[in-house]
């Protein structure tokens, strides 16, 4: 007999409606709250599929069956060639200030005017499935919904790149990504093909420097500075063109890190970075970032020390200071991941009037390559048309028609131009708008047709010198040990010796650093194209020391026993999320402890599951007893071990002294007693204990 055992309960009420835009919406309000096929067909059940008898085969009949299953074979498409693994919001861009003598772009134009934004962070070599947080580049792509149609500022968390011609792409992504023949490994650059590649690409050397520092180690997406990388231009009414760089700063600072802590978090939580986008909106913690632009006229561009157009360079803020022209705030969650997050199409060729590229040649095969992926990953030239890539601010209308997946109905004979059926009283279509339309920007070009590089393109090792000899020594010293670390994972002597010989133009330092870390001999210096100069140095390009002192956006834990004291784990909590923080309870139990006094507070988190580098802060206020117990638990001497080795600060009652000393924790002002108040902690809480790192780890 026919059962309806393992069914759902009654689904809320949802229904498909065609908007006016002819844009297709599932809502979860309908009235009539049926479940229907994709056809509308009402159905009676659809748990059960239909068979010969109750124990009998299945029916070919069965559409329901057929449908529901065939339309899971097809869930599935293309991840991105790069940066498949992805998260995004929605938000607004404001402009706070007009770039109207550059540009005719209405957003960059019109002060105080809102634009809808949806960007994407990603990482760049792991697959969709892969961790937040490998050692890689991050990408930082803003969709711009503007009133002259979508603008994609596809950008990167480094202001340079590996490469200077698009042409070399392919090879660049298939070094680093897993090796070939054996599909490992996954979301890392620690391994022999890629450090081949860049051992025999000098011109990659700048951005390794950015690749190894703690920069490719962010601490979230919301500490990441975003760079549009590739020069641009701006175009005002008149027709003149100004060279422009885009910068995103996070109101949080940059912050990331600590190498063994992002080893470690990959395993503990392989969605920090989503997780916390996520739950920073979800909680109303909305993430901000100012928006800058570097303007630069061909005349400065000509007396620069380096090429505008070679993206292996960038401009340093003190050359050419950075114009805080604006704000981003992502304040609203995607309603589905895959229909907004992985369905976006990101296209640096998506530029409003006013906004134009430059010859730069790594950008000039980008303007190809976007527009073309789209088509195999999304499927269809029509890939515009999916909601979350249509130009909000300004529809499209044009004589395209047809192709995979036409969502639209377009009306009348109209798909041709020029035509004359407005004259015979028929729709005669849109037309061209010669002034107020996109014109690229009339740039004189000349010269024969060569496959050369430019001579201006040859210094391959200043800014590689610049951008290391700028960092502060702490920072250096992750640098140096990032390149031991992956050059350990690198199994070709020859091509260690090759980066060691390269990296000597760099600096003699670093390159004796990393050989000392190899236990290596430092080979002969590479010979370069030109010899590197030493530029001014540049401290804007560090991180520790610049990040605002601030609990805003980070997590503290507080480790919690049976019989400890309610009071102190109250006050720390009240202090830190005062200043903004988000606080979680860990008990070793997820029901929760019973506290001194009787009451039950409930645990966040268990231990096993939460250790301490899902936090930046840690608290352990336990009893005696519970600490004796802690003892026997190796997560609880590793939440505190950890906790000092990652530079965070400690805070603890006396009881807790016992852990603390099995966890080799040693006094220093980011151990902070909680016996003398929750205020001790909050100071040592707002940053990293960067004075700690030479007492718990030898970097090189
Ligand atoms: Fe990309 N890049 N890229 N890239 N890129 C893609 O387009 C490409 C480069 C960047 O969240 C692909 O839609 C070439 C620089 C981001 O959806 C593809 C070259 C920068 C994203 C592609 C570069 C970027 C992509 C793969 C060398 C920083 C993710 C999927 C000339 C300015 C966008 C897709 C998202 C994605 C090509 C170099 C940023 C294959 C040929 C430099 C943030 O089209």
């Amino acid at each position: 007999m026919p059962n309806d055992k393992g069914r759902a309960p009654s689904a809320p009420d949802s229904k498909l409606i065609v908007a006016p835009g002819g844009e297709l919406h599932q809502t979860a309000s309908q009235p009539d709250g049926r479940l229907t096929t994709n056809f509308g067909v009402p159905l009676s059940d659809d748990q059960n599929s239909l068979k010969a008898g109750p124990r009998g085969p299945a029916l070919l009949e069965d559409f329901v069956l057929r449908e529901k299953i065939q339309h899971f074979d097809h869930e599935r498409i293309p991840e991105r060639i790069v940066h498949a693994r992805g998260s995004a919001a929605h938000g607004f861009f404001e402009l706070t200030t007009s770039l109207a003598p550059y540009t005719r772009a209405n957003i960059l134009t019109e002060v105080g005017q809102r634009t809808e934004v949806f960007t994407r962070f990603s990482t760049v070599a792991g697959g969709a499935g892969s961790v937040d947080t490998p050692r890689d580049v991050r990408g930082f792509a803003v969709k711009f919904y503007t009133r002259e149609g979508n603008w994609d500022l596809v950008g990167n968390n480094i202001p340079v790149f590996f490469i200077q011609d698009a042409i070399k792409f392919p090879d660049l992504i298939h070094a680093v990504k897993m090796e070939s023949d054996r599909g490992y490994p996954q979301a890392a650059s620690a391994h022999d093909t890629f450090w081949d590649f860049i051992g025999l690409m000098p011109e990659a050397t700048h951005m390794v420097m950015w690749a190894m520092s703690d920069r490719a180690i962010p601490r979230s997406f919301r500490m990441m500075e975003g760079f549009g990388v590739n020069t641009f231009r701006l175009v005002n009414e008149k027709g003149e063109g100004t060279f422009v760089k885009f910068h995103w700063r996070p109101k949080l600072g940059t912050q990331s890190t600590c190498w063994d802590e992002a080893l470690k978090i990959a395993g503990a939580d392989p969605d920090f970075h989503r997780r916390d986008l996520h739950e920073a909106i979800a909680g109303g913690h909305f993430p901000e970032w100012e928006f800058g632009v570097q303007l630069v006229s061909q005349a400065e561009a000509d007396a620069l020390p380096f090429d505008i157009l070679d993206a292996t360079k960038l401009i340093p803020e003190e050359m050419v200071p950075i114009q805080v022209v604006g704000r981003m705030v992502l304040d609203r969650n995607p309603d589905n991941f895959f229909a907004e997050t992985e369905q976006a199409a990101f296209l640096p060729t998506n530029m409003p009037p006013g906004i134009d590229a430059s010859e730069d040649p790594l950008l000039q095969g980008r303007l190809f390559s976007y527009q073309d992926t789209q088509l195999s990953r999304l499927g269809s030239v029509n890939f515009h048309q999916l909601p979350i890539n249509q130009a909000k601010g300004c529809p499209f209308q044009n004589m395209q028609r047809d192709g995979h997946m036409q969502m639209q109905i377009p009306k009348g004979r109209a798909n041709y131009e020029p035509n004359s059926l407005a004259e015979a009283g028929e729709e005669g279509g849109p037309r061209e708008d010669p002034k107020g339309g996109f014109r690229t920007a009339a740039m004189a070009v000349e010269g024969p047709k060569v496959r050369l590089r430019a001579e201006t393109f040859a210094d391959h090792y200043s800014q590689a010198r610049l951008f290391f000899r700028s960092q502060t020594r702490i920072e250096q010293a992750h640098l140096a040990s990032a390149i031991v670390f992956e050059l350990s994972k690198c199994s070709f002597e020859h091509v260690r010796q090759r980066i060691l010989a390269n990296l000597q133009n760099v600096d003699s330092d670093l390159a004796q650093r990393v050989a000392t870390g190899l236990n290596m001999d430092l080979p002969a210096r590479a010979e370069p194209a030109v010899e590197p100069k030493d530029m001014e140095l540049s401290p804007m390009l560090r991180i520790v020391g610049k990040y605002p002192q601030t609990l805003m956006g980070r997590a503290v834990g507080i480790l919690v026993t049976d019989g400890a004291d309610g009071a102190i784990v109250e006050a720390v909590r009240k202090a830190a999320e005062g200043e903004g923080a988000t606080v979680k309870v860990v008990a070793p139990k997820i029901g929760g402890v019973t506290l001194k006094g009787g009451d039950v507070l409930k645990a966040d988190g268990q231990l096993a599951g939460s250790p301490s580098v899902i936090f930046d802060a840690v608290a352990v206020v336990v009893s005696a007893e519970g600490c004796a117990q802690l003892l026997g638990e190796s997560a609880a001497t590793d939440f505190v071990a950890n906790a000092f080795v990652h530079l965070k600060a400690i805070g603890f009652t006396a009881q807790a002294k016992p852990l603390l000393d099995k966890a080799g924790v040693q006094t220093d002002a980011g151990v902070v007693d909680l016996g003398s108040g929750a205020e001790a902690f909050l100071p040592p809480a707002r940053t990293r204990q960067w004075d700690r790192e030479p007492s718990v780890r030898m970097l090189a």
